[in-house]
């Protein structure tokens, strides 16, 4: 079959938030790039515009990018346009963890990375030759990392039609988190793009702020510290108004890189303490989880630094019960935190804590996947049920994304840049509370044991209905 069109698809949730987007779709943005030239693509986002049904047909090569939340949708998407002849490639996180279910109603699968089997598909496509699955895990180098090109950036126009960019520096973790989905995409060993690359990329693109999509950007303070200072010297010569990453505690203890960090105009690190629960420990593997003196210590190092913190904390490990939430609150309350996520602990298909959870009959098995978002109960905790989990979640939710805590962090984060700074620093100072404000206008439904359950708040149930029937 001689290929005619290459559509891609990010599968839609959330809308637009005055206008713009929330997501915008980096992944297609990598992967339309690797398509030659001559081949017409098209990145489809589903939260910005309808897919254009009536016009994918026979000889179009269909892409959908799913997580586990997604792929129901991905499924219903591929459903339909399989009935109009195309030929339908499912990749991302939920593809690479499940491959086999998702065989079962898509013409091929994307396991891993894709860097190098998704040009070999689109040759293979063309020939009338394309395989059932693909499988790349051999975690290319970064240093040939194609560009993004021109064509993409002006299809997309991330700065005009999204609120954050996403960006690429570094990719893998050498750490085994046993709920970890990330790794099993990324690969286990840390890869660096080159800097020059990361500079040109920037400039390309006209960012002017961007999220790092790095699971462990901050593991390189330790591992790879001359990168680290090369980077940042690099990026300090920008006009970036920030950016921000994802970060292990451990970067609290390199103030100079921090300062590196600052003057390259870094203004957050998401900081993934897990649990205020010292019982913990053992089932998170970390040894100073649950320590709050460490915490406030870290909080307060990074801040010394100029640098904003987001606290990120996970409910319903096995030591947790009912205190947890209400510990944790008075914790973050008390913290001068600059944001905070709150999640579910969620376990996801292919990971190792779900085969434990599996083996003890702890999975609820009626929960679809659209509901595996960490913010809904998806497998009975060891010393709550799974009512009182959701409850006591949805009580610190309610606390702590009401107005007057986000205006609170929001105020404390921006309080932080000196006042020239103010207007290039406000948006981003309130936005990542925001985000997470309008994530769980999702949480209207409660899984209980024997399914889904009742709605248990009655606000917005219009995005999460898109969800679950996808029509
Ligand atoms: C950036 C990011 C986000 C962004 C959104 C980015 C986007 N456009 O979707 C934000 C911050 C909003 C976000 C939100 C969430 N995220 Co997130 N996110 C990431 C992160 C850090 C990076 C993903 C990324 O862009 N990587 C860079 C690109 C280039 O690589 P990639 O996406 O892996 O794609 C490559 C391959 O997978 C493959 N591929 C992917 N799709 C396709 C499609 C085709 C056709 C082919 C051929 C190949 C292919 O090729 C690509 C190139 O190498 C990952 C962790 C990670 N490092 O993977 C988590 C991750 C994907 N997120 C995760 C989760 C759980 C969430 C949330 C549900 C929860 C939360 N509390 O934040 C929400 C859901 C939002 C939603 N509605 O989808 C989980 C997913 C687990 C799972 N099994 O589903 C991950 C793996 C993190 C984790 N905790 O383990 N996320
Ligand atoms: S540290 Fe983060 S990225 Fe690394 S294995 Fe653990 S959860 Fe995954």
């Amino acid at each position: 079959m001689t290929l005619r069109k290459i559509y891609l698809i990010q599968p839609g949730r959330d809308g637009r938030i005055f206008g713009r987007a929330t997501m915008a779709p980096y992944t297609l943005m990598r992967l339309a790039s690797l398509v030659p030239d001559d081949i017409p693509v098209e990145i489809i986002d589903e939260d910005l515009r309808p897919v254009p049904f009536d016009k994918i047909g026979s000889g179009d090569l269909v892409g959908i990018t799913a997580k586990t939340l997604q792929i129901d949708r991905a499924r219903w998407l591929a459903k339909r346009l399989k009935a109009q002849d195309a030929t339908i490639v499912i990749g991302g996180v939920h593809a690479t963890l499940d491959p086999d279910d998702v065989q079962s109603w898509a013409d091929t699968v994307a396991v891993g990375e894709a860097y190098r089997t998704w040009p070999q598909m689109i040759k293979d496509f063309d020939q009338g030759q394309l395989k059932p699955r693909y499988v790349d895990e051999e975690w290319v180098n970064l240093d040939d990392l194609k560009p993004i090109s021109d064509r993409v950036l002006k299809q997309v126009d991330e700065n005009r039609r999204y609120w954050t960019p996403y960006l690429e520096i570094t990719r893998g973790c050498p750490r085994n988190c046993t709920f970890c989905t990330a790794i099993r995409v990324s690969g286990r060993v840390m890869r660096l793009r080159p800097v020059e690359a990361v500079v040109e990329e920037i400039q390309q693109r006209k960012l002017k702020r961007f999220f790092l999509t790095d699971d462990n950007f901050g593991l390189n303070f330790r591992l790879n510290p001359e990168y680290m200072e090369e980077l940042f010297k690099a990026l300090r010569k920008l006009p970036l108004h920030g950016w921000t990453v994802q970060a292990e505690q451990l970067t609290a203890e390199y103030p100079e890189l921090l300062k590196l960090a600052r003057e390259a105009h870094m203004d957050k690190i998401f900081i993934g303490f897990e649990t205020v629960n010292p019982a913990n420990r053992r089932e998170i593997g970390g040894k100073a989880k649950g320590n709050l003196e460490q915490y406030r210590r870290s909080i307060k190092q990074v801040h010394d630094a100029g640098i904003g913190v987001v606290g990120l904390f996970v409910f319903g490990f096995d030591a947790d019960n009912m205190d947890v939430f209400e510990h944790t609150y008075d914790f973050i309350k008390d913290s001068d935190l600059d944001g905070v996520s709150v999640t579910i602990l969620t376990p996801f298909v292919g990971t190792p804590q779900r085969t434990a959870l599996l083996e003890e009959g702890r999975i609820l098995e009626h929960v679809p996947w659209s509901l595996y978002d960490t913010s809904h109960v998806t497998y009975i905790p060891k010393h709550m049920t799974p009512e009182e989990l959701s409850m006591g979640y949805d009580w610190i939710t309610r606390k702590l994304y009401g107005w007057p805590s986000i205006l609170r962090r929001g105020w404390s984060n921006l309080s932080r840049h000196p006042m020239q700074a103010w207007p290039r620093k406000t948006v981003a100072s309130f936005s990542t509370d925001l985000g997470y404000r309008i994530a769980y206008k999702h949480r209207d439904w409660a899984p209980t044991k024997n399914g889904l359950g009742k709605i248990i708040k009655g606000a917005s149930r219009e995005g999460f209905m898109h969800v679950l029937q996808p029509a």
